[in-house]
C-alpha cells in the first residue's frame, strides 16, 4: 500500500474528516478522480479491512473510517456533462443482502463525471423492485456490485433477470468478488465483467470491453 493510502487510513480510523477531506482535495489537484477511487481509497478500505479481520480494530474503528470514506466520496464526487435527449442512462445498485456499496458510489460518480444520467439505488435492493425501476426507467445500462463471493449466485439471477427485459440493457458486474473470481470463459453476451475503474471509464469513453483474463460463467 502506498504511503498516501496508509496517511488516508489512518486519518479515517482516527476519525479526522476535515484533515481526510483536505489531504483528498489536494491530492485531486494533480490526479483524477478515478485514480483517487482506484489508488488511494480502495487500498486504504482493503488495508482497514484486514485489521478489521486480524482484530486490530474493532468493528466500530471500521464504521468510523467507512463513513469517513463514505463522506469524502460524497464530497467529491461531481456532476459533469449535458442533459440531452440522447444523454445514456445508468441503474446503478447492489443485490438482495449485499451491504458494501462504496464501490457503487465511486462508479456511479465515474459515470455522472462522463455525462451519464445516474439511478443509484444502492445495496441490498430486492430484484422486483429493480426490475420495476427498470421497466419505468430504460435505463441503457445496469451496474452492480458483489464484495463477498457467496453472493455470486444472486448477482447471476439479477444478470439474468435484467437481460431478460426487452430493451436489453447492459449489465456491468464489479465489486472485490467479481475481480476476484476466476471461472472459466462462457457466453455472456450483453454482460461486461470489470476488474477495476480504468476498465469502466475505457468502456464508457470508447466502448472497448475489458480484455480480462476470465470472465464468469452464466451457462
Ligand atoms: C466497510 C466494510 C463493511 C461495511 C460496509 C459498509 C458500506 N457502507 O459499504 C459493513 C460493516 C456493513 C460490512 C459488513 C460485512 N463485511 Co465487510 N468490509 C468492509 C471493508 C472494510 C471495506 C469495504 C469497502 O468499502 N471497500 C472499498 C471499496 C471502494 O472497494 P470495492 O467495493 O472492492 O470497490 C472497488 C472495486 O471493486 C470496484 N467496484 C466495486 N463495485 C463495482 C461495481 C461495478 C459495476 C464496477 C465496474 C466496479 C466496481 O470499484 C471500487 C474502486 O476500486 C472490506 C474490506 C475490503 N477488502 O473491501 C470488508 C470485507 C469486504 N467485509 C467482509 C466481511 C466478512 C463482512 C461481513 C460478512 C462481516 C460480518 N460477519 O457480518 C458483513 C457482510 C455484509 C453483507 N451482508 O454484505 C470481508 C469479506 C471476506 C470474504 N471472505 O469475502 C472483508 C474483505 C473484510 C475482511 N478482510 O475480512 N463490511
Amino acid at each position: 500500500m502506498n504511503n498516501q493510502s496508509k496517511e488516508l487510513a489512518e486519518l479515517f480510523l482516527a476519525g479526522n474528516e476535515k484533515q481526510a477531506l483536505h489531504t483528498v482535495q489536494a491530492y485531486l489537484q494533480n490526479h483524477t478522480k478515478n485514480e483517487l477511487y482506484q489508488h488511494i481509497l480502495t487500498p486504504a478500505m482493503y488495508w482497514i479491512g484486514e485489521l478489521w479481520e486480524k482484530n486490530i480494530i474493532t468493528v466500530a474503528d471500521e464504521h468510523l473510517a467507512t463513513a469517513i470514506c463514505d463522506y469524502v466520496v460524497s464530497v467529491t464526487e461531481m456532476r459533469k456533462g449535458e442533459q440531452t435527449p440522447e444523454q445514456k442512462k445508468v441503474m446503478v445498485l447492489g443485490p438482495e443482502g449485499e451491504d458494501h456499496y462504496i464501490g457503487l458510489k465511486m462508479v456511479a460518480s465515474l459515470f455522472k463525471e462522463n455525462g451519464w444520467e445516474v439511478r443509484y439505488l444502492g445495496p441490498n435492493l430486492p430484484l422486483g423492485a429493480a426490475i420495476e425501476t427498470a421497466n419505468r426507467w430504460k435505463p441503457d445500462a445496469i451496474a452492480l456490485s458483489a464484495a463477498l463471493v457467496y453472493r455470486l449466485p444472486v448477482l447471476k439471477k439479477y444478470t439474468e433477470a435484467f437481460r431478460a427485459l426487452d430493451f436489453k440493457p447492459s449489465v456491468i458486474l464489479g465489486g472485490r468478488a467479481v475481480a476476484m473470481a476466476n471461472w472459466p470463459a462462457s457466453e455472456s453476451e450483453g454482460v461486461l465483467i470489470v476488474k477495476e475503474l480504468d476498465q469502466l471509464k475505457n468502456w464508457i469513453q470508447t466502448g472497448k470491453e475489458p480484455d480480462n483474463e476470465f470472465d464468469i460463467s452464466f451457462g
